[in-house]
């Protein structure tokens, strides 16, 4: 019988297929030394003592902002780069039209002429990890080479990084493969590249987290989503919330929005004080596994062990809860400092900028003080609203799925499907202003299925088609909604409070899935009237409350022959059911 190993075994001999592709990757980019990761406290400080001497992190005011740290990037290096993420499926069919895509031999060959002695003068650091927590037979494991120390202290808090993951990946004898090197910056040698089959990440040039923390959008969406399917299970770009009513009763809730859409407030909610009695508990801001469970439900985790929060607009009155977790044990990226060395982006709400996120005295003439696309990494344990269930191997039972965008016009503030396939549909059909956590144009309106239009490891038609899939395999599926929290007046305010506010519309939601709420009967839904809302103590007025909750049917036939010709570029895959849905909404518009 195989016995546990010692904690004293030296790290490359818990898991031999680990040793060998290190020794090989070590072949190909020469670094000067290797270094095997522990996860251990001493080590992470050793790796921030290393970056403070090289002048690559700076301690913030240790009074105010104890053990917290910038870190500037290169500047252009401060987004994710979707149009240079690949997926390289033998056939171009299987990555679809909603990504990039490259052979695979000839994806390798790019990737491994610019990893060619790319370490020299550099030491290469093997990061074994664990996504989701240690115990759970629902987490999987990876371990991350790179040549950045950065990216080393952000999977630290971003992952269960170290022994304990070795040891796992030695039992199991698998793991994602993922080769990061920062190179040299330079944004015309910069690809991340994605084999789905090899459960295997090469990506080259940039330091910045979605395209570097490997763990994050790589491994725990783009790879996980193929493995997923293959594997019967849902791999989502979905905050996870609980949420417990006066009389005691906890509800989990799932929601997808893009980047940069309120995920990390809502996963953080603190409810408004004319609703007494409300308690949230966070699972995640980011990612959800989703799984079937044995008793029909579908069953959560989180696979990150922190968050990777965008900055600006994180303040007391947005979200009091974020704001007090980053005052200690945070590394900042790319934002602004004050004159007496504390972090400041636009809405923390006090302070003054007195350096920009480039390092140069603040002038407002060269715009924005912190980033658009700032960013905090910090452990879930300090959010005063972490919940211990982010550690239970089973997850937890959700209730209901949201989906949302931000969009000006059109979408209700919410609206609930009639069933699993019209939910997956409405799904498919979200749509969105785009933000700055990507390059490229900001405010364009775009279709991102899912929230997932970045994420999706392989075609969006098998993807639905998947959704259905897991949808048939629940006896007691979660109610799947639509919200829209960004609905704008004709002078560019927003109509809904949002926030704290949204808790309102989570109510409602909750009690929809109770059977205890009503609901009009709409063509794309079932949208609660204003009075089903519990609006008390809420500066909004009638008329405001009645167009964020109408239907208007002109707009509604424009926007789902959209939604149909969107789904027609799929081809033949797009999954009949999914069309089917859309002809009975088209029906049901007239
Ligand atoms: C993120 C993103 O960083 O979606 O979470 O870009
Ligand atoms: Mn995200």
């Amino acid at each position: 019988m195989a016995t546990a190993p010692s904690s004293h075994t030296p790290l490359p001999q818990l898991s031999a297929p680990v040793a060998q592709w290190v020794d090989s990757v070590a072949a190909l980019t020469r670094p000067d030394s290797i270094h095997w990761c522990d996860g251990s406290t001493a080590e992470m400080a050793a790796l921030r003592d290393l970056l403070l001497g090289r002048q690559e992190l700076q301690a913030l005011d240790p009074a105010t902002y104890p053990d917290c740290y910038l870190a500037r990037s290169h500047p252009s290096d401060v987004a994710r780069v979707e149009h240079l993420t690949f997926i390289c499926t033998p056939e171009q069919e299987d990555a679809g039209p909603n990504n990039h895509w490259m052979a695979p031999a000839e994806a390798h060959a790019k990737m491994d002429a610019l990893f060619a002695g790319c370490m020299q003068g550099r030491t290469l650091y093997v990061v074994p990890y664990c996504m989701g927590p240690i115990d759970s037979p629902y987490s999987r494991c990876g371990v991350e080479i790179t040549d950045s120390a950065y990216v080393v202290l952000n999977m630290g808090i971003m992952t269960r990084m170290g022994r304990a993951a070795l040891e796992r990946i030695g039992r199991e004898g698998s793991f994602v493969r993922g080769l990061h090197s920062v190179g040299e910056l330079d944004p015309n040698r910069r690809f991340i590249m994605h084999f789905p089959e090899e459960l295997s990440i090469k990506s080259f040039g940039s330091g910045y987290g979605g395209n570097a923390l490997l763990g994050k959008k790589c491994h725990a969406l783009r790879i996980a989503s193929y493995q997923a399917r293959t594997e019967g299970w849902l791999a989502e770009h979905m905050l996870i919330v609980g949420l417990k009513n006066p009389q005691g009763e906890t509800h989990y809730v799932a929601c997808a929005f893009p980047s940069a859409c309120g995920k990390t407030n809502l996963a953080m909610l603190i409810p408004p004080d004319t609703m007494p009695g409300w308690e949230v508990f966070t699972v995640g801001d980011d990612i959800a596994w989703l799984h079937p469970g044995p008793d029909g439900r579908l069953w959560a985790i989180n696979p990150e062990s922190g968050y990777f929060g965008v900055a600006p607009g994180t303040g007391p009155k947005t979200n009091r809860n974020a704001y007090d977790m980053i005052r200690k044990d945070t590394l900042f990226t790319n934002v602004a400092l004050t004159a007496d060395n504390q972090p400041w982006w636009e809405g923390i709400g006090s302070g003054a900028p007195a350096i920009d996120w480039l390092g140069r005295p603040f002038d407002k003439a060269n715009g924005p003080a912190a980033h658009p696309n700032s960013r905090f990494t910090v452990s879930a344990v300090h959010n005063p609203s972490y919940t211990t269930e982010a550690e239970n191997p089973r997850g937890v039972p959700i209730s209901a799925l949201v989906f949302g965008g931000r969009r000006r016009e059109l979408a209700p503030l919410v609206y609930q499907a009639r069933d699993w396939a019209h939910g997956v549909l409405m799904g498919a059909s979200v749509a969105s202003e785009t933000t700055a956590a990507a390059t490229g144009a900001v405010g364009v309106v775009r279709r991102d299925p899912m929230a997932m239009k970045p994420f999706c490891g392989y075609n969006f038609a098998d993807y639905w088609q998947h959704w259905l899939n897991v949808g048939a395999k629940l006896a007691h599926p979660p109610g799947i909604f639509h919200v829209n929290w960004f609905r704008q007046g004709a002078d560019g305010k927003f109509l809904w409070p949002g926030f704290g506010d949204n808790l309102r519309v989570l109510a409602w939601i909750l009690d929809r899935c109770a059977g205890r709420a009503q609901a009009q009967d709409t063509p794309i839904g079932f949208l609660p009237s204003p009075s089903d809302l519990d609006t008390s103590g809420l500066d909004i007025d009638a008329a405001t409350l009645a167009e964020i909750l109408s239907v208007k049917p002109e707009a509604w036939r424009q926007e789902v022959a959209d939604i149909r010709s969107y789904l027609g570029e799929y081809g033949a895959r797009t999954p009949q059911a999914l069309l089917a849905e859309v002809a009975t909404v088209e029906q049901r518009l007239g």
